[in-house]
């Protein structure tokens, strides 16, 4: 079930709109506007990004599956014993299935923005793996989130793939570190995945790909958009933009507007200039050596790190 945001008497649902709605026309009304990276997935959203996942330029993805697929081993070994397995953004939990395998937990709870898409792969996980005790929270753990009461307290590992971290500044991560922390109760662990730095023209055309896949995923946020907020946003007004901020270490994802544009809707509008742009995501590439003390600062203790031999992802276990 959702977060409680607020207990009005209204329905949780309804109060969640009203914020996600307000969170939208703020990001909109900002000088730079700002979509969050969350809006991203909505159906077709969740659906093209797993397009994204299985092109010859989104390296990410692959790399990390294979680091997984070498070190599966050595991951089980310090993942032992785990009764609870939690991944954060799971998706499709495909990621999920080798350590529901080789570390064998009872149970296994995704958690994931798109409710729908993750039911139905929660679903699929469960059926596959019939010992599995398996359940599926939709909620946003970019706010402030807690584990519904009925996963228990027993010895827990959090799994965090794909460079989702990413999309988070340093502050936020670390933020998101530390809630982590404090969900392990000083116990179990938390393996997690982080693209790290690599030269500028692989960078880019991972977040532009010649099909223009990555582009259709950027544009489709704002038909998303348009179906909670009520807005007007016509893809055709904005060209798909992907560049790199070398001070920052992040991919920055903007949709730029074509010519000048105006978007309506029920409680606002707004101008845009040819040119100006909606920053839609970032995505950090954190050096190695600052995640490890990211981690620390946490609160996490020993860490283990696995990369490949191009240095290009690396999938990290650090103990609570
Ligand atoms: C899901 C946040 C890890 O940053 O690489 C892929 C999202 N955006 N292509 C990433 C994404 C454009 C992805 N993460």
């Amino acid at each position: 079930s959702p977060p409680v945001v607020a207990d009005n008497g209204a329905g949780y649902q309804d109060d969640a709109s009203c914020l996600l709605r307000r969170e939208l026309a703020q990001g909109l009304m900002q000088q730079q506007a700002q979509i969050s990276p969350k809006f991203l997935y909505d159906a077709r959203g969740c659906a093209l990004f797993e397009q994204i996942t299985q092109l010859p330029e989104y390296y990410p993805t692959r790399t990390e599956a294979a680091i997984m697929a070498r070190y599966e081993s050595a991951m089980a070994q310090v993942m032992g014993g785990c009764q609870v397995l939690i991944e954060m953004g799971a998706g499709n939990c495909e990621k999920v299935r080798r350590l529901c395998r080789s570390v064998a937990p009872q149970q296994f709870v995704g958690v994931d923005i798109a409710g729908d898409f993750l039911q139905a792969a929660v679903a699929r996980l469960g059926q596959d793996f019939p010992l599995l005790k398996a359940s599926a929270v939709a909620a946003d753990f970019t706010a402030d989130w807690q584990l519904p009461p009925e996963v228990p307290l027993a010895r827990r590992e959090l799994f965090y793939p794909g460079s989702s971290i990413g999309n988070f500044d340093r502050e936020h991560a670390l933020h998101m570190l530390q809630h982590m922390h404090a969900l392990l109760n000083g116990d179990g662990g938390l393996l997690i995945g982080i693209d790290l730095p690599k030269s500028l023209p692989v960078l880019i055309a991972a977040y532009d790909d010649a099909q223009g896949v990555t582009a259709e995923f950027n544009l489709n946020v704002l038909s998303h958009v348009n179906s909670l907020l009520g807005s007007d946003f016509r893809a055709a007004d904005w060209a798909h933009e992907a560049r790199f901020d070398v001070q920052h270490s992040r991919i920055e994802m903007h949709l730029r507007a074509r010519h000048p544009v105006m978007v309506r809707w029920p409680q606002g509008l707004r101008c845009f200039a040819q040119s100006e742009s909606i920053h839609t995501e970032n995505s950090y590439k954190y050096p190695l050596p600052e995640f490890l003390s990211m981690l620390a600062s946490a609160g996490f203790g020993r860490c283990q790190a696995w990369t490949d031999e191009q240095q290009w992802f690396a999938v990290i276990h650090a103990q609570a």
